[in-house]
Formats: C-alpha cells, structure tokens, sequence
C-alpha cells in the first residue's frame, strides 16, 4: 500500500521518546514505541548528561519500534536538544560526560568572547541571540582543559549518539547552526569568528544536511535491536525545534509559532535572516531550518518554570494544579520569563517570589497562584516574542500555531491566544518527532516541499483552535509594568 515505517528518536531535556511514524502517500499517523526519562546528574566538577543512558534508551526504542512493525524499519532519525556537545578521542572514544546547557560554566564567560570579537560583530556573522550556553561560550569556557586538549572531534548529540549506531560521523546543519559558528547567510562556517577566538573548527566533522544518508545501523545495533538490515538513519533536522518547526501545520505563510516544551520558543520562520543591531538588541536568534529556511525567534523559559516549581513541590498532581491556577486572578503579578535568571536549576518558587518583590508586586503565595503567575508570564513573553518578530522582521501574521507538549495545557494555549489578540491553533503535540518523521518520508520518496507535508499534517492531525477573548489592554498594562521595573 505504499506506507512505510520510519523511526523518530526525539530527545528532551527531561525525557526521550522513540516514535513509529506510518508514511503513505495521504497518510501519517504516530505510535509512541518507548519513553524514558532523561535525568541530568550533578557531579563535583558540575551538571552532566548520563548519555550513555540516553543511548540505551535509544536501543530499547529502537528494539520496541521494530517490534510494532515486523522487525522492520524503512529508516530512523534522530532529534534532540541543541548546542550540547560529547568530545571523542583520536581512538573514537568518548571523553567524558557531555557537560548539561544549563551547567555554571559559561557564567561571565560571553564578556571574554565579547573582547575579542564585539558582540554586536559577532550577532552580523552568526545571527544568533546571546545565551550564555551557546557552544561557542561552551567551547570558550572549556579552552584549557585536559578533555578539550585531548579531542580529535566534537560531536553535537544527536550526531554522537547517530555515530554509536552508524559508526559515521556527520554534523547536521540545523543543530550546528546552534553553536554560533554558523553563517546564516552562506550556511557554513563562519570561519573568521572561529579563527579570532581560537576555535578549531576541524573538529566538527563534515556538514549534513537534513535527508541527507547518515549511515546503516551495525550488526552489534541490529543484533541488539531485533531488526533485519540493512536500516538507514537518515540525517533530520536534529535540532528538535528544526523537526518542531517543520511540523507546524501551517498554511501559507503569516503564521508565527510557538514551541512549547522545557521552552518556549517563539517566533517565525523566514527564507533570510535578520541581522540588524535592533534584531540584536531584541534577542532574536537566526537558526537554520530545512529547505533553507530561518527560524527567527526568541528562547522563553518556557514549561521549565513550572517543572522546577512542581518538583520543589514534590510533584502533586498537575491537572488539579492547572485546574485552580485558572480560578485565580489574572496578572497579578508577572516575572520576565525571558530572563536568562531563571536558567539554572533549583529553587524555583522562591526565586519567582524574589522576583516579584523586587518589581514592586504582590508575592504570589499559594501553589495555584505561583502557577498562575508563571503562565501569565509564559503568555506575556509569547506576546512580546509574536509582536517583536513581526516587526523586526516586517512579517505579519493572522495567526499562532502552538506545538509541543504545552499544547496539552489548555490554559496557557487560552492565555497566548489573549495575550496575542490573535487565534491560537493547538497541536500537533508530537511536533519534533512528526518533522523529525516527515524528513526521513521526504528522503524515502515521499513527494511535496515543506507546504506540502504541511498539509498532510493539517489533514491527519487534531487541532485545537483558541479564539481571543478581547482584553489584549490588560495584556499591555502588564508588558509597561514589566518593562517599567
Ligand atoms: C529546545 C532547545 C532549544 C535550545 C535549547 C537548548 O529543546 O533545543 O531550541 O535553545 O533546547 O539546547
């Protein structure tokens, strides 16, 4: 019948999942095959990821998603988080635990690069906003280790964890343009800024381009795996948001997105970047997507405001916390949701509370109402990154297409759409993995560009759609006490 089945590894900050995605020509479902948590772990010399972990959940999903299908499996691709990185030996090994984004180490870290190369110099040759774990600050704030010192290659995640499966060694190209070495505009390497700061880019293995073939699984991972051979992994757009992004069920283009997960990342996508020092100021960044697209937008804390509250808390119940955030009273108080304060882990309602305080509001107290605040804030900030973006870009929308898993909180979904003015439209909330799936079909003979798949997704995937409810004033009120504080 023409449908063939392509496994999605699309990994999160908090966990991995391993999705079957069924292609046919008119055709798309998903079936989640595995989930498992991601648990970054703190040890003395500071936060890492247990990748090795990863990997075996990786195989577990690998093994379960063949299950669901005879054993067989037309491709797999894989996605993750962006900017982090593992160094390999001259021997291939890996040298130690990649070190977590949200690690202490780049802490005053940007001011030293900003010696060398201005920012201002530095946002014209790459594009990027500034967030201290960009990796070319990882990098910078590595520079004389004996683990640096020591590495022959630097592979981004999803590359590192394709090597163990493929044994090639590759660097997809929406995820490098995450490490701020990346011209936006010839989609390379900015060769100068490395030069100026030192940084060998003969590291970085060769780019790859989203479809472009990464390799076959190996025995030893067939074996492990059950599958019959031979199974290409293909390369995806392996920055999940590159896969999020392309999964937006969008028509035509005045739409902005937002995608919610332990982020928000709010913005649009374009087919050239904007580099200008207002761009800068605003903290857009100007990342890579498929089809030579841009994707314009701003990182927001996103869901990792609530997920830190809610283990401070001792995890109760969310549905029931989500229930009673809606009961209280809008915008009491507000925290800026972009600021780079709330990064770190720990602490969380306490240092939502100090934030309040010191911007003359009242403290939220209970739990409902420090959720509250964190999704009115969540709101505020989309507003401020959708208004932002259109102006700086000179690019307007109708409408706001929410993915992601905060399209399962109906809440926040209502309170972007009033926020925005504008309609909200709700899903797919498997977004990374959908693209991630849609790249691997596209690579596999299914037909169409981008707007194409675009609309097998808008015939395949439940949608839920927001209308504002007026009030857009009270959201303006909100944005000049904030900026006012
Ligand atoms: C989302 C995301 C963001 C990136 C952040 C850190 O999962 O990939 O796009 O800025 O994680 O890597």
């Amino acid at each position: 019948t023409g449908v063939k089945a392509y496994a999605a590894v699309d990994l999160g900050a908090s966990s991995g999942r391993v999705m079957v995605g069924r292609v046919g020509p008119d055709s798309l479902e998903l079936e989640e095959a595995h989930r498992f948590p991601n648990r970054p772990v703190r040890v003395p010399e500071g936060l890492r990821w247990d990748v090795l972990g990863l990997y075996a959940g990786v195989l577990d999903g690998l093994r379960a998603a063949g299950a669901r299908s005879g054993g067989r499996l037309d491709s797999a691709g894989i996605d993750s988080w962006a900017v982090d990185y593992g160094l390999l030996d001259a021997d291939g090994a890996l040298l130690g635990n990649p070190v977590h984004y949200r690690d202490g180490r780049t802490e005053g870290v940007a001011e030293k690069v900003w010696a060398t190369v201005p920012a201002s110099e530095l946002y014209a040759a790459t594009g990027l906003q500034y967030a201290p774990f960009n990796t070319l600050y990882q990098l910078t704030a590595a520079r004389s280790s004996a683990q640096l010192a020591r590495a022959e290659r630097l592979l981004l995640i999803p590359d590192l964890l394709t090597y163990w499966l493929t044994g090639e060694q590759g660097t997809e190209l929406t995820n490098a343009s995450t490490t701020q070495l990346i011209d936006p505009r010839t989609r390379d390497w900015a060769h100068d800024v490395a030069e100026r700061l030192g940084i060998d880019l003969g590291l970085f293995a060769p780019l790859r381009h989203p479809g472009d073939p990464a390799g076959v699984l190996r025995p030893e991972v067939l074996e492990e795996t059950g599958l019959t051979g031979p199974v290409p992994v293909t390369a995806v757009g392996s920055h999940d948001t590159a896969s999020a992004v392309a999964a937006v069920p969008a028509d035509g283009e005045r739409f902005a997105y937002i995608c919610t997960g332990t982020w928000s990342l709010a913005g649009l996508e374009l087919s050239a970047p904007v580099l200008t020092e207002e761009s800068r100021a605003a903290n857009f960044t100007n990342e890579l997507g498929l089809d030579g697209t841009v994707r314009y937008l701003r990182n927001i804390m996103g869901l990792w405001l609530l997920q830190e509250c809610v283990r401070a808390w001792g995890d109760p119940d969310l549905g029931e916390l989500l229930r009673e955030a809606a009961r209280v009273p809008a915008l009491r108080s507000v925290v800026d949701a972009g600021d780079a304060a709330f990064l770190a882990p720990g602490r969380m309602p306490e240092r939502i509370a100090e934030a309040c305080r010191a911007s003359g509001q009242p403290v939220p107290e209970s739990r409902a109402e420090v959720t509250r605040c964190i999704l009115d804030s969540l709101a505020l900030a989309h507003r401020r990154a959708v208004e932002d973006a259109q102006r700086l870009a000179g690019h307007p929308v109708d409408v706001v297409h929410v993915v992601g898993g905060g399209t399962r909180n109906a809440l926040l979904c209502q309170l972007t759409a009033d926020a925005c003015g504008l309609p909200v439209v709700a899903g797919p909330a498997e977004a990374a993995a959908l693209g991630n799936v849609l790249v691997q079909a596209r690579a596999h003979g299914l037909a169409g560009d981008l707007a194409g798949t675009r609309r097998l997704l808008v015939r395949t995937q439940p949608l839920t759609r927001y209308e504002p409810r007026g009030g857009t004033a009270r959201w303006r009120a909100a944005e000049a006490r904030l900026a006012g504080s």
